[in-house]
């Protein structure tokens, strides 16, 4: 049946008693491919029913259907028009794996960040009123998402504004894990229902113990009982928002969905359908274990068993070294405690939370809210330690700058997943945090070259009495030996790898080593290269730097971060600061463009952030100095002739 789908028209041609067969159809499309590709299985396959309902029964892509994060859309794309390229998803030059208006007119939105949807469902709205058009818009958002601050901004001016807006609720008690926070555990008392029993019955109680008139009135409450639903219906809190709340519905009976879909579709207010699916459905071991099959490496489609590690897997990645050193610090340190914002796994805190489940605090998809809070922590004498991926501490920019710095506060920031993330694209890359957050007062700003520097890294974040960020690769580090005692690192000092006089490669966290690689090739072809492990990025290690340029007279800084506002900048800033204009400088990183997604080695590759590439670009810069001292002498000597 899927052959014959090549768009949202075509789906709308079946009856709706085909349209069961047609989600087995799709999920097992899904399943096939994100075997092979990797990607978002669990979320994807929940709402295969819920997809196939809305662009049944509503007109898209007139009708915008507005993903939130958009992990979930697999189906979405199968089934407009992107099929045939369906095996591509996530690949270097393949589709994306998330929403992307550039690739189809059923994307409306780019995303892939959480909690975006109804703010942006809300604006198209307006416009459509503005333009005195007719389309209708679906926000579709999870209840983790939900959660956030954004999501509730969002929801609050719909409810103010009272336009006709369709708010899907995906409601899977699920966030990557287990969903956590006040809203999820309202969200599960709607589904139980208990709620409202509960009340039913302490009211029948109280009316019943009042002598005499009580079962009179207990009669009378019965007959009104429709109106005393109304009362306190479920969905209360929708409802006082200024949304009409429908729901719970089973997100698996397209029939049920179909009916209300099209039962509401036409109301003029805002409404918010609450629909419950399961994470995983239709594939055994996803449904059995949503967590680890939420994002996950290729594995085998009738198994779920991933690949057996490969030889870089078996090195400790960055995320299993930060987890296991949280756990040796905080054994001697009870003022430490942790924070995540719904990442406990993906950024190594699960051990962490295990063993100290009173110093472990998931806040939700809420990283502004987790940075504050770490400094509400912070004044009362804790040291939080803050770990969120690079990319979404962009969310965090005020309150690190005026909750944070300005109250100069020891909390540290453990910013996992800095630089190139590979499949996950634009919306994923860390490459913007040195530019966001070195012009900070009072930010110490650090990267380790490998997994051996960031415990000891960690170990100084957690020492020192101000605010503290620690930027770090995604995947395995070096394999280098770990010292077994973590130590304090002097703040602000680099450390010199390898002395040379024809020019100093200055290099920040992952780009070292390849820096040290370039350094030896070029030794053995005659150039004397001078390579220094930065590690930090704020405060620099200027008499370092100042005398390495001095004595090389040609720099070359390299980060895998884009190159405006960057590291190189900072060095840039630092010799002009102290007059070193006559330095030749290059800086190395990555341009003014949105990377796209692709393997990380395949994007080092093409970005020239790999051995090769640094090489070649090293070696260009120091041959072409050595030109230019030569070229004014043979233009002169064209003049004269
Ligand atoms: C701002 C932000 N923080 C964290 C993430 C990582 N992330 C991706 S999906 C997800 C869980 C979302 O849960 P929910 O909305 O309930 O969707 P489900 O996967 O359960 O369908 C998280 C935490 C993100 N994409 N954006």
């Amino acid at each position: 049946m899927l052959d014959s789908i090549r768009n949202s028209k075509d789906l709308r041609t079946l009856t709706p008693k085909d349209l069961p067969e047609l989600a087995a159809e799709v999920r097992q499309e899904i399943i096939n491919v994100v075997s092979k590709t990797g990607g978002h299985l669990a979320s994807s396959l929940g709402v295969v029913d819920l997809t196939i309902a809305l662009h049944y029964a509503f007109d898209t892509p007139k009708d915008r259907i507005v993903w939130d994060v958009g992990h979930q859309a697999y189906a979405h794309k199968i089934l407009t028009g992107r099929r045939a390229q369906f095996s591509t998803l996530r690949q270097y030059g393949g589709i994306s794996g998330f929403p992307k208006r550039s690739e189809s007119p059923c994307d409306h939105f780019d995303v892939g960040h959480a909690s975006t949807s109804i703010s942006a469902a809300l604006g198209m709205v307006v416009a459509r009123d503005i333009k005195g058009e007719d389309y209708r818009v679906i926000a579709v958002i999870g209840d983790g998402s939900i959660s956030a601050g954004l999501a509730f901004e969002g929801l609050n001016q719909a409810g103010d504004l009272q336009r006709k807006l369709i708010v899907v609720l995906n409601d899977n008690e699920m966030s990557i894990n287990h969903n956590v926070g006040a809203l999820s555990s309202y969200l599960g008392r709607l589904m139980s229902g208990q709620f409202y029993t509960k009340l039913r019955i302490e009211t029948k109680n109280f009316l019943q113990g009042i002598p005499r008139v009580g079962e009179s009135m207990f009669n009378f409450a019965k007959k009104a009982e429709e109106s005393l639903k109304g009362l306190i219906a479920p969905g209360i809190l929708f409802e006082e928002l200024g949304f009409q709340y429908i729901g719970p519905i089973d997100g698996h009976n397209i029939d049920h969905l179909l009916e209300t879909f099209n039962n509401i579709k036409n109301l003029e207010w805002p409404v918010l359908v609450h629909v419950v699916t399961k994470k995983g459905k239709g594939c055994e071991f996803a449904e059995c274990d949503p967590s680890r099959y939420h994002g996950t490496p290729p594995f085998d489609p009738l198994t779920g068993m991933t690949a057996s590690k490969t030889q870089s897997q078996t090195i400790f990645s960055y995320t299993e070294v930060f987890g296991e050193t949280m756990l040796r610090l905080a054994e001697n340190n009870n003022k430490i405690v942790a924070i995540s914002a719904a990442m406990s796994d993906g950024t190594g805190l699960d051990k962490f939370a295990e063993k100290y489940p009173d110093r472990f605090f998931d806040v939700g998809l809420a990283e502004s809210h987790g940075v504050t809070f770490a400094c509400g922590l912070a004044v009362e004498g804790l040291h939080p330690v803050a770990a969120i991926y690079s990319t979404f501490t962009q969310r965090a920019y005020d309150q690190i700058v005026h909750d944070l710095c300005l109250q100069n506060l020891p909390v540290t920031l453990a910013l996992d997943r800095a630089g190139l993330v590979g499949e996950d694209g634009p919306t994923h890359h860390g490459v913007f945090d040195i530019a966001f957050l070195r012009h900070v007062p009072h930010m110490v700003l650090m990267s380790p070259k490998d997994e051996n520097e960031l415990q000891h890294m960690l170990k100084t974040a957690v020492e020192h009495p101000g605010p503290t960020a620690i930027r770090y690769p995604r995947g395995a580090g070096f394999g280098v030996p770990m010292d077994q005692e973590l130590k304090i690192l002097e703040i602000g000092k680099a450390e010199l790898l390898r002395d040379g006089s024809d020019v100093a490669i200055i290099a920040i966290g992952n780009m070292v080593y390849p820096s040290l690689d370039v350094a030896k090739r070029l030794s053995a072809e005659g150039v004397s290269v001078a390579v220094v492990n930065a590690r930090f990025v704020k405060p620099l290690d200027e008499e370092l730097i100042l005398r390495i340029a001095k004595k090389t007279n040609r720099i070359v800084t390299v980060e895998e971060h884009v190159v405006q506002a960057g590291f190189g900048s900072a060095v840039l800033e630092c010799l002009d600061a102290n007059k070193l204009i006559g330095v030749k400088t290059l800086r190395l990183g990555l341009p003014d463009v949105f990377i796209e997604h692709g393997a990380q080695k395949v994007l080092r590759k093409n970005y020239g952030l790999d051995v090769d590439g640094i090489y070649v670009a090293v070696k260009e810069f120091t041959a072409k100095f050595r030109l230019k001292a030569v070229a004014p002498m043979a233009s002169l000597k064209k003049k004269d002739a």
